[in-house]
């Protein structure tokens, strides 16, 4: 029998301090390979984010999975198979948007989604004759496919299911990966696939992990007819707009919905149009959705972007004091980063504002960093400024005061529970997060008693 490795690259981590605790979700993208690999390869995962990665581990092959962020960390685990003269190929949203980049580490790499060209990958690779780039359509029947997760079922991660329903988004907002990556399309699985797929996980948590679950508004009321008789709670990401519609949110919290991720991105909407986040028009909107998700006892997760253009300092104290209005469940202040492939990258590389073209190859780039030249402040002063306004939100009055939340935060002992564990994570991650190193050091990058 053939032997294939599948692995997940971490970003890097500082040394001393383990990988961070809410990045360990199960790798779904592995048991999705998994379930596209024939039967007559035997195969083994490693998840460089919770155990020493084995390079001498004997293989046929090895898989890895590739974003912009574990690139670095991706090309020294290739390089040490390679070394040994193990064939790598990689896939995932990096090598999509920057194949030229990522074919140079890798024996062949898979560009767009898998699941109809990765069954001839395998076969040219038993063969000898591995071709350089194979180029996945997004024309594939997504059909009575199920992830393999007995792949990493003797593993340890977060005790939640991660479930695709969709795939891509209808909207095209400038600074997206996703939407560049699935060429604006947005396609489903049969709900009642998903529904069973979470009957099989025997998870009583489950995050379906579509990018903006509502993009097509009538597929989500057949899913949430699947759902609900599933009796799992579950939390997804939405556009705002979506959660303005009384009965889309009505559906999903009857069908077991209990948190969204809504990307309010800013509160000057009048500067999103510069982004093309059409969907957030305006604060009004922000107000009537989130009124509707609190009258559902749906908790939110809200992410804004900080560093667009036009915009000023004093929307961070504005931002915060609209989180602590609205008692969010959790929050990520971020700054605009500009991931290869966008619009976005394109028109600050254009205007030469980009401190670094390929800033995910550089040896003293950090998490948290920003890599261009915004015109609110200096890059430094932008990503301290964004660090400082999540300490205030992770404050412990903050945690009070948004705990106090009867018909969100607080609405049963078990949401609250949960709620104080997320916000403990949050305010120890603002700076755990914050400097990690992309890759390991060079020298001993595979350094076994590594803190793990
Ligand atoms: C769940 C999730 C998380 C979870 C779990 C992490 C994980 N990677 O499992 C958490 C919350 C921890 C997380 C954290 C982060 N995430 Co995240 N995450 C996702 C999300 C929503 C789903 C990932 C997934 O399981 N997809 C399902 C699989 C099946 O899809 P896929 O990876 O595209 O795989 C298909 C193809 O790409 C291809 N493929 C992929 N890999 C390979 C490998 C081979 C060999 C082959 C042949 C093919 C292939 O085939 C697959 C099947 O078609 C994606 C968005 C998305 N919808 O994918 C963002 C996403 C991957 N995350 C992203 C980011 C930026 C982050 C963070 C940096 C966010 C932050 N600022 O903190 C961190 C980084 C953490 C880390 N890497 O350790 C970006 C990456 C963008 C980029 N250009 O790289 C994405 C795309 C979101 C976005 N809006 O842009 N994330
Ligand atoms: S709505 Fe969200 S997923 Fe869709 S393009 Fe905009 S940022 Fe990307």
């Amino acid at each position: 029998m053939k032997k294939l490795t599948l692995i997940m690259p971490s970003i890097g981590r500082k040394p001393g301090q383990k990988y961070i605790a809410t990045w360990q979700m199960e790798p779904l993208v592995l048991a999705v390979l998994a379930s596209l690999t024939p039967d007559d390869w035997q195969i083994t995962i490693q998840d460089d984010r919770i155990e020493p990665i084995d390079p001498d581990v004997p293989t046929d092959l090895v898989g890895i999975t590739v974003e912009t962020y574990t690139a670095r960390r991706a090309y020294q685990i290739a390089a040490a198979y390679q070394n040994r003269g193990v064939k790598v190929v990689m896939g995932g949203y990096h090598a999509s948007l920057c194949p030229d980049e990522v074919e140079k580490h890798a024996d062949a790499i898979v560009v767009g989604p898998a699941e109809g060209v990765w069954a001839g990958v395998l076969a040219d690779a038993a063969a000898g004759c591995l071709q350089k780039r194979y180029n996945g359509s997004f024309d594939f029947p997504w059909r009575g496919v199920f992830p393999k997760r007995e792949v990493y079922a003797d593993k340890k991660y977060l005790p939640l299911a991660l479930v695709e329903f969709s795939r891509g988004c209808s909207h095209h907002c400038s600074f997206c990966s996703i939407t560049v990556f699935a060429k604006g399309r947005h396609y489903f699985r049969p709900p009642e696939e998903v529904a069973e797929e979470i009957r099989r996980t025997g998870q009583k948590i489950v995050f379906l992990i579509d990018d903006n679950i509502a993009a097509n508004p009538e597929a989500v009321f057949a899913l949430c007819r699947a759902l609900q008789p599933l009796n799992v709670k579950w939390v997804t990401q939405i556009s705002v707009e979506a959660a303005a519609d009384p009965a889309l949110v009505k559906a999903m919290a009857d069908a077991g919905c209990v948190g969204v991720l809504i990307g309010f991105e800013s509160l000057r909407s009048d500067l999103l149009s510069t982004l093309n986040k059409k969907s957030n028009e305006s604060v009004e909107l922000y107000e009537r959705s989130l009124a509707l998700l609190k009258q559902n006892h749906i908790c939110v997760y809200a992410t804004f972007l900080f560093g667009v253009d036009g915009d000023d300092v004093s929307s961070f104290p504005r931002t915060l004091k609209f989180a602590m209005k609205h008692q969010f469940f959790l929050v990520a202040f971020n700054h605009l980063v500009p991931f290869p492939g966008t619009p976005l990258y394109a028109k600050l590389a254009g205007q030469g504002r980009m401190i670094s073209d390929a800033w995910w190859l550089e040896e003293s780039f950090r998490f948290g960093q920003v890599p261009y030249r915004p015109q609110m402040l200096p890059p430094d002063e932008l990503a301290e400024t964004c660090r400082h306004y999540r300490r205030k939100f992770y404050s412990t009055k903050s945690i009070i005061r948004r705990a106090l939340a009867p018909m969100t935060n607080m609405q049963s002992l078990s949401t609250l529970a949960l709620f104080l564990t997320q916000n403990y994570y949050g305010r120890r991650e603002v700076d755990e997060k914050f400097g990690i190193p992309l890759g390991l050091p060079e020298e001993n990058h595979l350094l076994a008693d590594f803190n793990r």
